[in-house]
């Protein structure tokens, strides 16, 4: 079954459907494809890797790849009549619908291009996504509260992992489960690879980046000490760390395990944690809850309870097999 078959029949279990947001989804899928054709060439084109101060042989300025996705992923989904306004990571500000086009009733949050400090290094990078109905009534400009909603009112979430293959992985909303899509380069359509994904409720994997060991707070010093403990004969949890979320998150999933990004304790770089709560934590928050996981903060609170004040709004994130994160929990709630 291709994406868009899936689609409609989600879509038509739905007497009340429109077919607005499988119209969404279509355009968010062509400029996943383009920005997909982008990474695979990537290691190809001395333009449009390197930073955006640089110009090429031909004197036109260089484009980073983060920022071409971003340019390809608010230029459709702003005009494709589905929105009302746009978030994005690579933004400062709301991203409207130009003038002259539709404003529809959905809203999405996008990190473009997730993990690009790996892309020169080849390694697996993605997007992530995450959609709203509108809160504001229909047919006026979208605001930035449209956008600042919790993450249990996601209308749909998910993300591209552009890896070995480039595959995408969809909740389109709660109660419905997550599927997973793999782009069949042969005939260019996303083909339903994965139904019903589970993450393994327990798993011997934890992620994290050990780094930053002396800035964490005790407790999370504590579950980490844990984990690699031998005594009494207890088996390690291996260390798999790639450094992009989606990767980390998309590994975890098939095969089980925590993935945590607490905050710095002692130093004042990340006080609230790195990754941003509306493009980065709350979409997987949604995946990881429909698979059978949780996601919660360092401090044990669930994500997708977490209002959002701010656009770019950080928090910590703890995500992964039901199991393991309860395990995580017993150290915070001591
Ligand atoms: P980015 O949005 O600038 O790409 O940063 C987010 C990335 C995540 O993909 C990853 O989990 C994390 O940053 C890695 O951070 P660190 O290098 O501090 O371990
Ligand atoms: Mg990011």
């Amino acid at each position: 079954m291709s994406l868009s078959q899936y689609l409609i029949e989600e879509q038509l279990k739905l007497p009340q459907a429109t077919g607005d947001f499988t119209a969404l989804m279509s355009h968010l899928v062509y400029a996943a494809k383009i920005v997909s054709r982008e990474v695979r060439k990537a290691g190809l084109l001395d333009n449009i890797l390197g930073s955006t101060d640089q110009t090429n042989v031909q004197g036109e300025t260089v484009m980073k790849l983060d920022e071409y996705a971003d340019r390809i992923f608010t230029h459709t989904l702003t005009r494709c009549g589905h929105l009302c306004v746009m978030g994005s990571e690579e933004q400062e500000e709301i991203v409207p619908v130009p003038t002259g086009y539709k404003i529809g009733k959905y809203t999405i949050a996008i990190d473009p291009l997730d993990g690009s400090s790996n892309i020169d290094a080849n390694v697996s990078i993605g997007t992530i996504f995450s959609v709203h109905l509108r809160s504001s009534p229909q047919g006026t400009p979208g605001t930035k509260e449209d956008l600042l909603q919790k993450g249990a009112k996601q209308r749909a979430a998910g993300y591209i992992v552009y890896g070995s293959s480039t595959m995408l992985v969809l909740s389109v909303g709660v109660g419905k489960g997550v599927s997973g899509f793999t782009l069949d380069p042969s005939c260019g359509e996303f083909i339903l690879s994965h139904p019903e994904m589970k993450m393994p409720e327990s798993g011997g994997i934890y992620s994290i980046n050990e780094g930053n060991y002396n800035y964490w707070s005790d407790e999370v010093k504590n579950y980490i000490r844990d984990i690699k403990s031998i005594e009494g004969g207890r088996k390690p949890q291996s260390a798999r760390y790639i450094g992009s979320l989606v990767a980390d998150f998309h590994r975890n999933l098939l095969k089980g395990g925590i993935f945590l990004y607490p905050n710095d304790t002692k130093s004042s770089k990340y006080p609230k944690g790195k990754l941003r709560l509306l493009y980065e934590v709350a979409p997987m928050a949604l995946i990881a809850e429909q698979a059978g996981g949780m996601a919660v903060t360092v401090d044990g609170q669930r994500i997708l309870d977490l209002q959002p004040s701010e656009l770019h709004e950080r928090t910590t994130f703890i995500v992964g097999s039901k199991k393991e994160v309860e395990h995580f929990l017993t150290f915070v709630r001591k």
